[in-house]
């Protein structure tokens, strides 16, 4: 890729979260509940990514704080159950917020950074979501998420 950046540093405002390929979520929450006193902010369902997925974090959460986001598969299909199976539990993506998600995937595009969609797909709280490919990101599943207005 060429480094020489010629994207406002504004496009990209935080790091949002990091993911954790768990087999059973309600476990990794008692665990996240009892070791830290953290809280499960925001649950919900994907179906499109095979996930049951929970934010967990501090109960007096700030929004540009970065969270834990906990994910369970639904089924065996599911790249989560793919990455179970491979893996194991753990890390298994960490996400960087954007502004701009359009600017940011035709600024990586230009670079030669392959994304995995060719448009952004629904995530966590209907958020555009995309995902630069482990191969070009040093080794990291690196999802990007334009979170919906308010
Ligand atoms: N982190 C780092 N590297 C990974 C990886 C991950 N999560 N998943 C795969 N890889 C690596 C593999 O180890 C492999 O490397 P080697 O060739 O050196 O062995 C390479 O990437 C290709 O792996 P693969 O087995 O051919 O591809 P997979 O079938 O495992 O798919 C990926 C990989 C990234 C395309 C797939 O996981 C994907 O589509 N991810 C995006 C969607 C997603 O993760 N959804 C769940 C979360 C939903 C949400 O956050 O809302």
């Amino acid at each position: 890729m060429n480094h020489a950046m010629d994207i406002p540093h504004e496009y990209v405002t935080c790091l949002d979260h990091v993911g954790i390929a768990v087999p059973d979520l309600d476990s990794a929450l008692d665990f996240y509940r009892s070791a830290f006193g953290w809280v499960n902010l925001h649950q919900e369902t994907n179906e499109e990514q095979g996930v049951v997925e929970a934010m967990v974090g501090p109960a007096d959460h700030v929004p540009t704080a970065g969270v834990i986001q906990l994910l369970a598969p639904l089924n065996e299909s599911s790249t989560i159950a793919k990455f179970l199976e491979k893996k194991g539990p753990g890390l298994q993506q960490m996400c960087l917020r954007t502004n701009n998600m359009d600017a940011l995937c035709k600024h990586l595009r230009d670079n030669g950074v392959r994304l995995l969609y060719p448009e952004p797909k629904r995530g966590t709280g209907g958020a555009r979501i995309n995902f630069v490919h482990p191969k070009d990101a040093g080794g990291v599943l690196l999802e990007l998420t334009e979170p919906t207005s308010g």
